[in-house]
């Protein structure tokens, strides 16, 4: 009877963050149904709708009444979907948005309803019959609301408000390198569970374990109460009693086969407790780190990896389909990848849930990018509810392997204040994953480039993102370049790369050029310095595809598109696709043959 794993979480309204509940628990339900689809829409251009009026649709009373607003005989826009594509006149529009649906419903006894939304670009509010539920801000994590004492039987009004400015003490904050896609981006469905349900579970293998399952599983209901646990195919099946909090621990041995890149096993894991069932695909695996070294199922593991955005370049739009999902991630394994940075956010559910069964390890972050204003309080709190948002959802995913809470800040004390906090806050929630944070900020010295940013002691991968031959000069020939680290922890090259326009043939010395050659060549020397870091367990170009961003304004070569792309905005090769896949082919024989 599952979907998957949902959680209430703390939502805010507009800027300040007013928890309009407690952190409820979170619930595996059953979609009772899907609100995707057609929605009416009413477009604010100049923020001037009254709230109490647009959310219960008023209609005029008499004959000397009218309301300056319709849904009835409005626009639409789909949803799941970003607005910018779907109208011309919405291309680059940064406001607000009313979307209007009605939907049916029979209410049932013992069971208990929630409106759940996968993703609203950037914050909103949501009223059902008139009623405010709460607001929600952050584009790319799920948020929901209990609707038990307000939903109807029969017809229901659901009226949300979206609103995609960007602001300073927004996450990211005002500018960010890519396209500012505003609306109901992802799914939106109504959920049913029974009164007493299965709230929430998280099952993995223990740290540094192949043999054992840790684990909870909590039910809503506080109280000594029995739930099976089972996992056919491995013949488990396994009584735990939960405590007075309502929670079962889960440690018991298991023989599993484990989850890898060449073998990406799932498992069906079933939960019973009285009326209530999940079932959920579940992998298992062991990620660590020694040393320097990073170790899958206590083997070392180079990171092969590729990042892109939630984006379809040849629509010019959010990826929003499990068909889009697969368009990205069947390139990123054509390129030989074993692992994805899904940058700079937690993309939609089916996305990483593609990604592990395709056998791709995931890196999944927070929209902490650049220019965070780290020394307002608000922030650590917007930030740890997005940290919490993403790992709540995906913490039984055992594709990712790190979670990242940031890319590009300055070390500072109020950041390095900030971010030290989330990493306590990250183990807490989830220690049998790893923990990173891509830097750009390190000490040249002669040839040598120097990691020394003091987050480094709080995390487990080190992850630098250098532009060399681009953003940097190269202080020395390429395979002259020497790296130095503090610490004694591994690093991934978050990010590396150069524009080029595909099919823009000339000289390979000449960035301003953009030619292919240009950025092949920038490949081939970033390839020749990676060959010195002993201590580099992946690499991740930057980036899969070119992508759509106002602030690239090269008017012959960019024409608002990032041009760093190994395939074009059409999915065609550019040549450095070419090194990069051979430098794959060669990682994975070398990875074989240890
Ligand atoms: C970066 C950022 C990424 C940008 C990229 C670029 O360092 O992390 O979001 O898009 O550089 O192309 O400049």
């Amino acid at each position: 009877m599952l979907t998957g794993l949902i959680k209430k979480s703390v939502c805010f309204l507009f800027g300040f963050a007013i928890a309009m509940s407690a952190r409820a628990q979170s619930i595996a339900a059953c979609s009772e149904a899907n609100l995707d689809g057609k929605w009416n829409v009413i477009i604010d251009w100049y923020g001037s709708g009254n709230a109490a009026d647009i959310a219960s649709n008023k209609q005029a009373t008499g004959k000397d009444d009218f309301v300056e607003f319709s849904f009835d005989n409005s626009q639409t826009l789909a949803v799941p979907g970003d607005w910018n594509y779907q109208r011309d006149e919405l291309k680059y529009y940064e406001g607000t948005v009313w979307y209007q649906r009605d939907f049916d419903y029979l209410p049932r006894r013992g069971k208990r309803a929630y409106l759940h939304f996968d993703g609203v670009s950037y914050r909103c509010e949501v009223y059902l019959n008139g009623k405010l539920l709460g607001g929600h801000e952050g584009s790319f994590t799920p948020f929901q609301f209990d609707v038990s004492g307000i939903i109807k039987r029969g017809k229901n009004l659901l009226v949300l408000k979206a609103n995609n400015e960007r602001r300073e003490d927004a996450i990211p904050a005002r500018k960010f390198d890519w396209w500012n896609y505003g609306g109901i981006t992802r799914s939106v469905n109504l959920l049913t569970v029974p009164d007493e349900h299965i709230a929430d579970y998280f099952i993995q293998l223990k740290k540094g374990s192949l043999t054992d399952l840790c684990g909870w599983v909590q039910l809503s209901d506080k109280q000594y109460r029995q739930v099976r646990l089972e996992i056919p195919e491995a013949h488990i099946k396994k009584v735990l009693t939960t405590d007075s909090a309502g929670r079962a621990q889960i440690d018991l041995p298991a023989k599993l086969a484990l989850w890898s890149p060449e073998q990406p096993k799932l498992y069906a894991v079933k939960l019973y407790a009285g009326n209530d069932t999940v079932t959920d695909l579940i992998g298992f695996r062991s990620i660590e780190v020694k040393g320097t070294q990073i170790l899958l199922n206590k083997k070392p593991v180079f990171l092969r990896g590729i990042s892109f955005h939630e984006e379809m370049p040849q629509r010019a739009a959010r990826a929003y389909s499990e068909a889009d999902s697969r368009t990205l991630l069947t390139w990123a394994k054509e390129l030989g990848c074993n692992f994805v940075r899904l940058a700079h956010y937690p993309q939609n559910p089916q996305t990483v849930k593609l990604a592990e069964q395709m056998g791709l390890m995931m890196w999944e972050e927070i929209p902490v990018w650049q220019g965070i204003q780290f020394s307002n309080p608000q922030i650590l709190s917007k930030a740890n509810n997005m940290l919490h948002e993403m790992i709540e959802r995906d913490k039984n995913r055992c594709g990712i392997i790190i979670w990242s809470l940031s890319n590009e800040t300055a070390p500072g004390p109020d950041r390095n204040a900030t971010l030290t906090q989330m990493a306590k806050d990250a183990r807490a929630m989830d220690d049998t994953r790893l923990i990173s944070s891509a830097f750009d900020h390190f000490k040249y010295s002669g040839n040598q480039i120097l990691i020394d940013d003091p987050l480094s002691e709080s995390l487990d991968v080190l992850a630098a993102n250098k532009y060399m031959g681009w953003y940097a000069k190269w202080p020395a020939g390429p395979g002259n370049v020497v790296w130095k680290s503090t610490f004694n922890k591994p690093l991934i090259i978050s990010e590396f790369g150069a524009e080029a326009l595909y099919g823009n043939h000339g000289a390979k010395d000449t960035a301003s050029l953009w030619t292919e050659e240009y950025q092949e060549q920038l490949y081939k020397d970033n390839l020749a310095m990676f060959k010195n870091i002993p201590f580099l367990q992946g690499v991740c170009p930057w980036i899969l595809a070119d992508f759509r961003s106002p602030g690239r304004m090269q008017a012959q070569y960019q024409q608002g598109w990032n041009r760093k792309g190994l395939l074009s905005d059409k999915g065609f090769k550019k040549k450095a696709w070419y090194v990069m896949h051979s430098f794959y082919q060669q990682k994975q024989q070398e990875n074989k043959a240890k």
